[in-house]
């Protein structure tokens, strides 16, 4: 599908209201505990399929849908987590782009989003996607700095590739990162990403800067991530993204006991 195309089926499904979100646990990674959740755009199509978060991101990238869909998702996911943080005192992670930093008021957005929800702003974390680069960081370190002072916590997602890079550690104000899960994929295999998935989560600490592992798939990654003081863990290992009601579910059932 061209860009293009892309753009305007995400368009349509903004109209339509066809959009919807899923929550995937994020662990500790020693006691395996649900700490928080990150709300993952989901859209359901007429043909039955299901398009991911990825697709619906790169397309909305470029699009002035961009703006509507992140205060949308940021309205849905603040009023669905308010009981998950009140109940089991889980984070909410939701992902933005770099672009809301740059071109919009997203002050503005999360505040006006947190105060037509009943949620604490400490229990929001923002995900920090590097698409694009960033030409005048300055612009942004107020934004986050602001972001920061009305209680929100910021995180680098997916850490590592895109134009992610470690001098925005060193100038960005974050709380924490979350290491692409390309690197994870090969951490038993491939020295290269053992080395450098190690060295980030020291560098991390050393800023004390807090870290999730993206894409653990097996309870080997687990292991070593666990030995190496990685403070948490995602990926389908334990949890798909699910539903809203599925992630109730598995809270009630115990999931984050
Ligand atoms: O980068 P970001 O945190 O936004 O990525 C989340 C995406 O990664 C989601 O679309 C989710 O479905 C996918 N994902 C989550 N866990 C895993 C995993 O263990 N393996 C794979 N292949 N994909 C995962
Ligand atoms: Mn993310």
């Amino acid at each position: 599908m061209t860009n293009r195309v892309a753009q305007a089926a995400l368009e349509r499904a903004l109209e339509n209201d066809d959009l919807l979100l899923h929550y995937q646990p994020i662990h500790d990674t020693v006691s395996s505990r649900i700490v928080a959740a990150e709300a993952l755009l989901r859209q359901m199509r007429e043909s039955g399929e299901v398009r991911e978060a990825k697709v619906i991101a790169e397309a909305a990238e470029n699009s002035p849908a961009l703006f509507a869909l992140s205060s949308r998702t940021m309205l849905t996911a603040f009023d669905d987590a308010s009981q998950w943080y009140e109940t089991h005192g889980l984070r909410l992670h939701v992902n933005v782009s770099a672009r809301e930093f740059v071109e919009r008021d997203i002050v503005s957005t999360a505040t006006a989003a947190l105060s037509s929800s009943k949620l604490a702003p400490q229990a929001v974390v923002f995900e920090i996607t590097e698409t694009t680069y960033i030409e005048r960081p300055k612009d942004v370190i107020g934004d986050m700095e602001k972001l920061r002072g009305a209680g929100f916590a910021l995180w680098l997602d997916d850490f590592g590739t895109g134009h992610s890079s470690l001098l925005h550690l060193r100038h960005f104000p974050l709380d924490g990162l979350k290491i692409a899960a390309e690197f994870i994929a090969r951490l038993e295999s491939d020295r290269r990403c053992r080395a450098i998935s190690r060295s980030l989560i020291e560098v991390a600490h050393e800023l004390d800067l807090k870290v999730v592992a993206e894409g653990v798939e097996r309870e080997s990654q687990r292991e070593i991530l666990a030995e190496w003081d990685c403070d948490f863990i995602q990926g389908f290992l334990f949890n798909r993204p699910m539903s809203t009601e599925r992630f109730q579910q598995l809270l009630t059932s115990g999931g984050a006991a």
